[in-house]
């Protein structure tokens, strides 16, 4: 099916380019065109910043089911798909693909929409160290140390270790006072408009300001108190609410 559409494609297009450039085009637009799949669970922080860029972008896509939680962890066949058993992991087409930030950059950069990354070279590493930092540093203390331990472990019954929050906090304030100078006059994370970091970053927030801690931390950083505010009214935020 798609050979077909490649070929209807060269020939409506094959008009002042070369055999090269044409295909290429050709390509693109048959795989603007394929519907991808992610796979995944509502309830996953990297699950939603990739639903989040997909709807950003406008692109049509399917969510297959996959819970990494369950008993047994994820089927065979999704670990074909993820070798080391996360999510979520994407497909389109032929090409396959795991790790959040490679799968939004290419959603970003293989269909129509608007440009979720900067413009100038400098500005889009500033933003892939935003996003970096958010995986490396902000993940494990917003999310496991912080939410885990003082909201969801509570909720199932479970004691909150404090020592694990009372460790987290220095690094959750350095990823916020950092978050906060990056973003300078804001309002977005990284330039003037929205960007892959706002997206990486919210799924992470929603439930850091869970915690009564999160939201101390917070109401100290006045500009992010103000990107806060607009990342949470996005449609694309509102849309991939976990439903539990
Ligand atoms: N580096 C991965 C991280 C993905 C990740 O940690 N996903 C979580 C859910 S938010 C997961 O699958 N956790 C299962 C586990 O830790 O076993 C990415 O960027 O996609």
């Amino acid at each position: 099916m798609a050979s077909c559409a490649t070929a209807a494609a060269v020939q409506n297009s094959a008009v002042d380019l070369d055999g090269d450039e044409t295909l290429q085009i050709a390509e693109a637009t048959v795989m603007n065109k394929l519907r991808p799949s992610l796979y995944g669970a509502d309830y996953s922080v990297y699950v939603r910043i990739a639903r989040m860029t997909l709807i950003e972008k406008g692109v049509d896509h399917e969510l297959v089911p996959v819970d990494v939680f369950a008993a047994g962890g994820p089927p065979q066949w999704y670990r074909e798909r993820h070798p080391f058993g996360r999510i979520p992991a994407f497909e389109h087409g032929a090409l396959r693909l795991y790790e959040t930030a490679a799968i939004a950059r290419y959603v970003d950069e293989a269909f129509d929409g608007p440009p979720l990354q900067p413009d100038d070279a400098g500005g889009r590493a500033t933003m892939s160290q935003t996003v970096g930092l958010l995986d490396a540093y902000a993940y494990r203390a917003l999310v496991w140390d912080v939410y885990v331990e003082r909201v969801s472990k509570p909720k199932r019954g479970a004691v909150a270790d404090e020592a694990r929050i009372a460790a987290a906090l220095p690094v959750a304030e350095t990823c916020l006072a950092e978050l906060e100078r990056l973003r300078g006059d804001g309002p977005w994370l990284a330039g003037n408009r929205l960007s892959l970091a706002d997206l990486h970053a919210a799924p992470m927030f929603s439930y850091f300001l869970e915690a009564e801690e999160g939201r101390a931390l917070l109401a100290a950083h006045a500009g992010l108190g103000a990107w806060w505010k607009a990342v949470s009214a996005l449609p694309s935020f509102v849309a991939t609410r976990p439903a539990g």
